[in-house]
């Protein structure tokens, strides 16, 4: 058994279970001016702050083999996957599909839709492009996760309360033992990211854990990936 210090208590991995990394959305669009977190009007050198220490989560991951999955939102050129309720939120002058100095606003292969050069997938690693908040809501994360019998999930990213929570909700719900890194995520926000850390893991850890990077590596250093030994 392997065991990550984390409240509201120790997050247990038991023989038979098997655990990945989700990264969420660390995309130019919500890092860097011209994006859509930038549009939306929100600070974004507020979530520079995680890059090092997402990085040092992702080497150690990668280090013990676990299955890495990179997310990406953003919609087919078209737009035929923006729900028009998303397209007229905000009332900005700028919205989704919109020219911007990063290419059109959350369009998948946009340079504003590239993953941050720092936290670039590797060969291997899987990258997921999701029209929604949630990285299940009409991708095949879910049986790329079952293929790979993945039970456990180390969930990261940005922005704590939007995409990460509800894709960390939605895996909840599909029954896997998911743990927030608490100085991996990070939002525009600082008090929604405390309160979503609180809400996570309140009553008993009604949604999951949290625990910061040292004490997932730490807890990840007996840890051996199944398929891999
Ligand atoms: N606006 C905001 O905080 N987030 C998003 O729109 N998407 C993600 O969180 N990735």
């Amino acid at each position: 058994m392997t065991v990550i210090s984390a409240q509201p208590y120790d997050y247990e991995l038991p023989e038979d279970s098997n655990i990945a990394l989700i990264v969420i959305d660390m995309q130019r669009d919500f890092m860097e001016l011209g994006g859509f977190g930038d549009i939306l009007g929100n600070d974004v050198s507020l979530l520079q702050a995680i890059v090092p220490t997402l990085k040092r989560l992702l080497d150690g991951c990668r280090s013990r083999h676990l299955p890495i999955f990179h997310t990406t939102e953003g919609h087919q050129p078209d737009l035929s996957d923006c729900p028009v309720s998303k397209l007229k939120r905000g009332k900005g002058k700028l919205t989704i599909g919109d020219a911007a100095p990063m290419g059109r606003i959350l369009v998948l292969g946009e340079p504003g839709n590239g993953i941050i050069p720092e936290l670039a997938p590797l060969p291997g690693e899987i990258v997921i492009s999701k029209p929604g908040k949630g990285a299940f809501y009409n991708t095949n994360l879910e049986p790329l996760l079952k293929e790979r019998n993945v039970t456990h999930l180390l969930i990261t990213g940005v922005t704590t309360e939007v995409c990460v929570q509800t894709t960390m909700r939605e895996a909840n719900d599909r029954g896997y033992e998911c743990l927030l890194v608490e100085d991996a995520t990070e939002s525009y926000f600082p008090e929604f990211k405390r309160s979503t850390l609180e809400m996570v893991r309140a009553q008993g850890g009604i949604i999951g854990w949290t625990a910061t990077t040292d004490r997932v590596l730490q807890g990840l250093r007996s840890w051996s990936n199944p398929a891999i030994v």
